[in-house]
Protein backbone atom coordinates (compact mmCIF):
# COMPACT_ATOMS: atom_id res chain seq x y z
CA UNK A 1 0.00 0.00 0.00
CA UNK A 2 1.26 3.79 -1.15
CA UNK A 3 -0.35 7.09 -1.29
CA UNK A 4 0.21 7.30 -4.54
CA UNK A 5 -2.94 8.93 -6.94
CA UNK A 6 -1.51 8.30 -10.14
CA UNK A 7 -4.60 7.24 -12.28
CA UNK A 8 -7.11 9.22 -10.07
CA UNK A 9 -9.08 12.24 -10.34
CA UNK A 10 -9.89 14.53 -7.77
CA UNK A 11 -11.95 17.53 -7.08
CA UNK A 12 -10.60 20.70 -5.37
CA UNK A 13 -13.03 23.61 -4.38
CA UNK A 14 -12.24 26.87 -2.86
CA UNK A 15 -8.96 27.78 -4.83
CA UNK A 16 -9.35 31.83 -4.52
CA UNK A 17 -5.53 32.09 -4.31
CA UNK A 18 -1.93 31.08 -4.24
CA UNK A 19 -2.62 31.44 -0.33
CA UNK A 20 -5.87 28.99 -0.32
CA UNK A 21 -5.58 26.15 1.90
CA UNK A 22 -7.40 24.59 -1.29
CA UNK A 23 -4.22 25.72 -3.49
CA UNK A 24 -1.87 23.67 -0.39
CA UNK A 25 -4.07 20.22 -1.11
CA UNK A 26 -4.02 20.85 -4.88
CA UNK A 27 -0.32 21.17 -4.40
CA UNK A 28 0.16 17.76 -2.29
CA UNK A 29 -2.71 15.89 -4.92
CA UNK A 30 -0.66 16.89 -7.64
CA UNK A 31 2.83 15.71 -6.25
CA UNK A 32 1.16 12.17 -5.54
CA UNK A 33 0.19 12.02 -8.89
CA UNK A 34 -3.44 12.93 -9.15
CA UNK A 35 -5.53 14.79 -11.84
CA UNK A 36 -6.73 17.84 -10.43
CA UNK A 37 -10.67 19.52 -11.12
CA UNK A 38 -10.85 22.59 -9.80
CA UNK A 39 -14.36 24.23 -9.05
CA UNK A 40 -14.81 28.43 -8.70
CA UNK A 41 -17.61 30.36 -7.55
CA UNK A 42 -18.26 32.37 -10.51
CA UNK A 43 -16.32 33.32 -13.88
CA UNK A 44 -14.35 36.36 -12.27
CA UNK A 45 -11.91 33.43 -10.01
CA UNK A 46 -11.54 31.55 -13.64
CA UNK A 47 -8.49 33.26 -14.83
CA UNK A 48 -6.50 33.15 -11.52
CA UNK A 49 -7.56 29.69 -10.83
CA UNK A 50 -6.31 28.60 -14.22
CA UNK A 51 -2.78 30.58 -14.09
CA UNK A 52 -2.04 28.49 -10.62
CA UNK A 53 -2.91 25.56 -11.86
CA UNK A 54 -0.23 26.32 -14.95
CA UNK A 55 2.35 25.89 -12.42
CA UNK A 56 2.11 22.26 -11.83
CA UNK A 57 3.32 19.56 -13.83
CA UNK A 58 1.60 16.33 -14.93
CA UNK A 59 -2.02 15.61 -15.77
CA UNK A 60 -3.62 18.31 -17.75
CA UNK A 61 -6.46 19.75 -14.48
CA UNK A 62 -10.10 20.52 -15.61
CA UNK A 63 -12.23 24.03 -14.46
CA UNK A 64 -15.71 24.35 -14.10
CA UNK A 65 -17.81 27.20 -11.99
CA UNK A 66 -19.72 26.16 -9.02
CA UNK A 67 -21.69 28.70 -7.25
CA UNK A 68 -22.59 26.25 -4.05
CA UNK A 69 -25.48 28.42 -2.90
CA UNK A 70 -27.06 27.05 -5.97
CA UNK A 71 -28.52 23.37 -6.37
CA UNK A 72 -28.75 23.43 -10.11
CA UNK A 73 -25.34 24.68 -10.51
CA UNK A 74 -23.99 22.05 -8.34
CA UNK A 75 -25.88 19.43 -9.94
CA UNK A 76 -24.80 20.42 -13.38
CA UNK A 77 -21.18 20.66 -12.63
CA UNK A 78 -20.95 17.03 -11.51
CA UNK A 79 -23.06 16.10 -14.40
CA UNK A 80 -20.48 17.88 -16.32
CA UNK A 81 -17.53 16.27 -14.23
CA UNK A 82 -19.52 12.78 -15.09
CA UNK A 83 -19.54 13.22 -18.34
CA UNK A 84 -16.40 14.74 -18.82
CA UNK A 85 -14.00 12.39 -16.83
CA UNK A 86 -16.33 9.52 -15.61
CA UNK A 87 -15.17 9.02 -12.45
CA UNK A 88 -13.74 11.38 -9.58
CA UNK A 89 -12.33 9.60 -6.18
CA UNK A 90 -12.53 12.07 -4.04
CA UNK A 91 -13.27 15.54 -3.37
CA UNK A 92 -11.76 18.66 -1.09
CA UNK A 93 -14.34 20.85 -0.10
CA UNK A 94 -12.44 24.27 0.98
CA UNK A 95 -15.40 26.81 1.14
CA UNK A 96 -17.17 29.14 3.90
CA UNK A 97 -18.00 32.47 4.07
CA UNK A 98 -19.44 34.85 6.37
CA UNK A 99 -21.10 38.85 6.53
CA UNK A 100 -17.77 40.45 7.07
CA UNK A 101 -19.93 42.46 10.11
CA UNK A 102 -20.88 39.00 11.09
CA UNK A 103 -17.43 37.96 12.76
CA UNK A 104 -16.72 40.91 14.88
CA UNK A 105 -18.97 42.21 18.37
CA UNK A 106 -20.79 39.15 20.08
CA UNK A 107 -22.32 36.54 18.31
CA UNK A 108 -25.70 37.34 20.46
CA UNK A 109 -26.21 39.78 17.76
CA UNK A 110 -26.23 37.97 14.81
CA UNK A 111 -28.94 38.88 12.19
CA UNK A 112 -31.09 35.90 10.74
CA UNK A 113 -30.32 36.46 7.22
CA UNK A 114 -26.42 36.41 8.19
CA UNK A 115 -27.09 33.05 10.31
CA UNK A 116 -28.62 31.08 7.31
CA UNK A 117 -25.75 32.69 4.45
CA UNK A 118 -22.81 31.49 6.92
CA UNK A 119 -24.57 28.10 7.25
CA UNK A 120 -25.56 27.81 4.00
CA UNK A 121 -22.36 28.19 2.59
CA UNK A 122 -20.16 26.97 5.06
CA UNK A 123 -22.22 23.69 6.21
CA UNK A 124 -25.37 22.90 3.98
CA UNK A 125 -23.05 23.16 0.70
CA UNK A 126 -21.02 19.96 2.09
CA UNK A 127 -24.63 18.21 2.18
CA UNK A 128 -25.37 19.41 -1.35
CA UNK A 129 -22.06 18.68 -3.17
CA UNK A 130 -21.35 15.20 -1.34
CA UNK A 131 -25.02 14.11 -2.59
CA UNK A 132 -24.08 15.44 -6.13
CA UNK A 133 -20.58 13.79 -6.11
CA UNK A 134 -21.77 10.36 -4.87
CA UNK A 135 -22.74 8.83 -8.46
CA UNK A 136 -19.28 9.87 -9.87
CA UNK A 137 -17.28 8.35 -7.16
CA UNK A 138 -18.36 5.00 -8.07
CA UNK A 139 -14.89 3.47 -6.83
CA UNK A 140 -15.28 4.94 -3.45
CA UNK A 141 -13.06 7.25 -1.76
CA UNK A 142 -12.28 10.26 0.04
CA UNK A 143 -14.71 13.56 0.96
CA UNK A 144 -12.64 16.15 2.90
CA UNK A 145 -13.61 19.32 4.26
CA UNK A 146 -12.08 22.01 6.34
CA UNK A 147 -13.30 22.70 10.11
CA UNK A 148 -11.99 25.00 12.92
CA UNK A 149 -11.46 24.98 16.54
CA UNK A 150 -14.14 27.88 16.84
CA UNK A 151 -16.74 24.99 16.18
CA UNK A 152 -15.80 23.08 19.64
CA UNK A 153 -15.12 25.95 21.72
CA UNK A 154 -15.41 29.76 21.88
CA UNK A 155 -13.13 31.66 19.98
CA UNK A 156 -13.73 35.18 20.06
CA UNK A 157 -14.59 36.96 16.88
CA UNK A 158 -15.35 34.17 14.92
CA UNK A 159 -19.19 34.22 16.10
CA UNK A 160 -21.64 32.52 14.21
CA UNK A 161 -18.82 30.57 11.57
CA UNK A 162 -18.17 28.90 14.75
CA UNK A 163 -21.99 27.85 14.65
CA UNK A 164 -21.88 26.97 11.16
CA UNK A 165 -18.19 24.67 11.86
CA UNK A 166 -20.15 22.73 14.66
CA UNK A 167 -22.72 22.00 12.05
CA UNK A 168 -20.30 21.26 9.26
CA UNK A 169 -18.79 18.92 11.99
CA UNK A 170 -21.68 16.74 12.63
CA UNK A 171 -23.05 16.98 9.16
CA UNK A 172 -19.20 15.00 8.14
CA UNK A 173 -20.49 12.36 10.53
CA UNK A 174 -23.96 12.00 9.30
CA UNK A 175 -22.61 11.80 5.79
CA UNK A 176 -19.46 9.54 6.62
CA UNK A 177 -22.73 7.19 7.88
CA UNK A 178 -24.35 7.64 5.10
CA UNK A 179 -21.76 7.30 2.50
CA UNK A 180 -19.66 4.40 3.78
CA UNK A 181 -21.33 1.83 2.66
CA UNK A 182 -20.53 3.14 -1.13
CA UNK A 183 -16.57 3.24 0.20
CA UNK A 184 -17.02 6.94 0.15
CA UNK A 185 -15.41 7.99 3.48
CA UNK A 186 -15.99 11.41 4.68
CA UNK A 187 -13.47 13.29 7.07
CA UNK A 188 -12.32 16.87 8.22
CA UNK A 189 -9.18 18.97 8.87
CA UNK A 190 -9.45 21.28 11.47
CA UNK A 191 -6.92 24.00 10.62
CA UNK A 192 -4.86 25.64 12.66
CA UNK A 193 -5.05 29.60 11.18
CA UNK A 194 -3.28 30.57 8.35
CA UNK A 195 -3.19 33.43 6.46
CA UNK A 196 -5.47 33.43 3.51
CA UNK A 197 -7.92 35.67 1.69
CA UNK A 198 -10.67 34.64 4.02
CA UNK A 199 -8.59 35.98 7.35
CA UNK A 200 -7.53 39.50 5.27
CA UNK A 201 -8.58 42.14 7.56
CA UNK A 202 -9.05 40.36 10.43
CA UNK A 203 -7.82 42.48 13.34
CA UNK A 204 -6.91 40.26 16.04
CA UNK A 205 -5.20 37.68 13.41
CA UNK A 206 -1.61 38.73 14.39
CA UNK A 207 -2.32 38.39 18.11
CA UNK A 208 -3.89 34.89 17.25
CA UNK A 209 -1.01 33.32 15.88
CA UNK A 210 1.63 34.89 18.84
CA UNK A 211 -0.69 32.69 21.15
CA UNK A 212 -0.26 29.84 18.79
CA UNK A 213 3.55 30.61 18.77
CA UNK A 214 4.26 30.92 22.90
CA UNK A 215 1.36 28.18 23.30
CA UNK A 216 0.87 25.21 20.40
CA UNK A 217 2.85 21.93 21.24
CA UNK A 218 4.89 22.85 17.99
CA UNK A 219 5.75 26.51 19.12
CA UNK A 220 4.62 27.75 15.41
CA UNK A 221 1.45 28.12 13.15
CA UNK A 222 0.64 24.95 10.75
CA UNK A 223 0.89 25.75 6.65
CA UNK A 224 -1.29 25.06 4.00
CA UNK A 225 1.83 22.51 3.15
CA UNK A 226 1.17 20.78 6.06
CA UNK A 227 -2.53 20.90 5.76
CA UNK A 228 -2.89 19.53 1.96
CA UNK A 229 -0.54 16.78 3.15
CA UNK A 230 -3.57 15.64 5.91
CA UNK A 231 -5.86 16.02 3.06
CA UNK A 232 -3.52 14.00 0.79
CA UNK A 233 -3.56 10.95 3.76
CA UNK A 234 -7.06 11.30 4.12
CA UNK A 235 -7.96 11.05 0.02
CA UNK A 236 -5.48 7.86 -0.40
CA UNK A 237 -5.78 4.97 0.02
CA UNK A 238 -3.27 5.37 3.46
CA UNK A 239 -6.25 6.29 5.38
CA UNK A 240 -8.71 3.89 4.05
CA UNK A 241 -9.60 2.55 7.78
CA UNK A 242 -10.48 6.32 8.81
CA UNK A 243 -13.86 8.08 8.09
CA UNK A 244 -16.08 10.46 10.15
CA UNK A 245 -12.91 11.84 11.64
CA UNK A 246 -12.10 15.39 12.89
CA UNK A 247 -7.91 15.81 12.25
CA UNK A 248 -6.52 18.33 13.70
CA UNK A 249 -4.19 19.94 11.73
CA UNK A 250 -3.01 23.06 14.51
CA UNK A 251 0.50 22.26 15.82
CA UNK A 252 -1.61 20.62 18.49
CA UNK A 253 -2.87 23.80 19.76
CA UNK A 254 -6.59 22.29 20.24
CA UNK A 255 -5.20 19.87 23.06
CA UNK A 256 -3.77 23.27 25.09
CA UNK A 257 -5.93 23.50 28.13
P1 LIG B 1 -9.82 31.40 0.97
O1 LIG B 1 -10.34 32.79 1.08
O2 LIG B 1 -8.57 31.20 0.21
O3 LIG B 1 -10.94 30.42 0.42
C1 LIG B 1 -12.30 30.55 0.69
C2 LIG B 1 -13.01 30.05 -0.54
O4 LIG B 1 -14.43 29.99 -0.33
C3 LIG B 1 -12.78 30.97 -1.73
O5 LIG B 1 -12.13 30.27 -2.75
C4 LIG B 1 -14.20 31.33 -2.14
O6 LIG B 1 -14.37 31.30 -3.54
C5 LIG B 1 -15.00 30.18 -1.59
N1 LIG B 1 -16.43 30.51 -1.59
C6 LIG B 1 -17.09 31.43 -0.84
N2 LIG B 1 -18.39 31.46 -1.19
C7 LIG B 1 -18.55 30.54 -2.17
C8 LIG B 1 -19.67 30.10 -2.95
N3 LIG B 1 -20.91 30.61 -2.78
N4 LIG B 1 -19.47 29.13 -3.88
C9 LIG B 1 -18.25 28.59 -4.07
N5 LIG B 1 -17.16 28.97 -3.38
C10 LIG B 1 -17.31 29.93 -2.44
O7 LIG B 1 -9.66 30.94 2.50
P2 LIG B 1 -9.16 29.62 3.23
O8 LIG B 1 -8.28 28.83 2.35
O9 LIG B 1 -8.67 30.10 4.53
O10 LIG B 1 -10.53 28.84 3.50
C11 LIG B 1 -10.79 27.50 3.11
C12 LIG B 1 -11.50 26.76 4.22
O11 LIG B 1 -10.59 26.61 5.31
C13 LIG B 1 -12.73 27.43 4.79
O12 LIG B 1 -13.71 26.44 5.06
C14 LIG B 1 -12.21 28.00 6.11
O13 LIG B 1 -13.25 28.16 7.05
C15 LIG B 1 -11.26 26.91 6.50
N6 LIG B 1 -10.30 27.24 7.55
C16 LIG B 1 -9.42 28.28 7.38
C17 LIG B 1 -8.50 28.59 8.36
C18 LIG B 1 -7.54 29.72 8.20
O14 LIG B 1 -6.90 30.10 9.18
N7 LIG B 1 -7.35 30.28 7.03
C19 LIG B 1 -8.45 27.83 9.62
C20 LIG B 1 -9.40 26.74 9.68
C21 LIG B 1 -10.29 26.48 8.68
P3 LIG B 1 -14.23 32.61 -4.46
O15 LIG B 1 -12.90 33.17 -4.18
O16 LIG B 1 -14.36 32.00 -5.81
O17 LIG B 1 -15.36 33.47 -4.03
C1 LIG C 1 -11.10 33.62 15.22
C2 LIG C 1 -10.75 33.87 13.98
C3 LIG C 1 -10.67 35.26 13.47
C4 LIG C 1 -12.06 35.94 13.32
C5 LIG C 1 -13.00 35.25 12.37
C6 LIG C 1 -12.73 34.95 11.09
C7 LIG C 1 -13.56 34.10 10.27
C8 LIG C 1 -13.26 33.79 9.03
C9 LIG C 1 -14.05 32.83 8.18
C10 LIG C 1 -14.89 33.41 7.08
C11 LIG C 1 -15.08 32.31 6.06
C12 LIG C 1 -14.27 34.65 6.44
C13 LIG C 1 -15.19 35.39 5.52
O1 LIG C 1 -16.26 34.95 5.18
C14 LIG C 1 -14.67 36.71 4.99
C15 LIG C 1 -15.70 37.47 4.16
O2 LIG C 1 -16.64 38.09 4.99
C16 LIG C 1 -15.00 38.60 3.36
N1 LIG C 1 -13.98 38.07 2.44
C17 LIG C 1 -14.28 37.71 1.17
O3 LIG C 1 -15.41 37.79 0.70
C18 LIG C 1 -13.14 37.14 0.34
C19 LIG C 1 -12.91 38.07 -0.85
C20 LIG C 1 -13.51 35.71 -0.07
C21 LIG C 1 -12.46 35.04 -0.93
O4 LIG C 1 -13.63 34.97 1.14
C22 LIG C 1 -14.59 34.00 1.23
N2 LIG C 1 -14.60 33.33 2.37
O5 LIG C 1 -15.34 33.78 0.32
C23 LIG C 1 -10.51 32.75 13.02
C24 LIG C 1 -9.12 32.69 12.43
C25 LIG C 1 -8.05 32.63 13.52
C26 LIG C 1 -8.98 31.41 11.55
C27 LIG C 1 -9.82 31.43 10.28
C28 LIG C 1 -9.54 32.52 9.30
C29 LIG C 1 -10.77 30.48 10.14
C30 LIG C 1 -11.63 30.26 8.95
O6 LIG C 1 -12.62 29.51 9.08
O7 LIG C 1 -11.32 30.75 7.85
Amino acid sequence: MNGSLEGRTYVVMGVANKRSIAWGIAQSLNKAGARLIFTYASERFEKPVRDLSNTLEGPESLFYECDVTDDEAINQTFAAIQQDVGVIHGLAHCIAFANRDELKGEYVDTSRDGFLTAHNISSYSLTAVARAAKPVMSDGGGIVTLTYLGGEKVVENYNVMGIAKASLDASVKYLANDLGKHQIRVNAISAGPIRTLSAKGIGDFNKILTEIEERAPLRRAVTQEEVGDTAFFLMSDLSRGVTGEIIHCDSGYNIVG
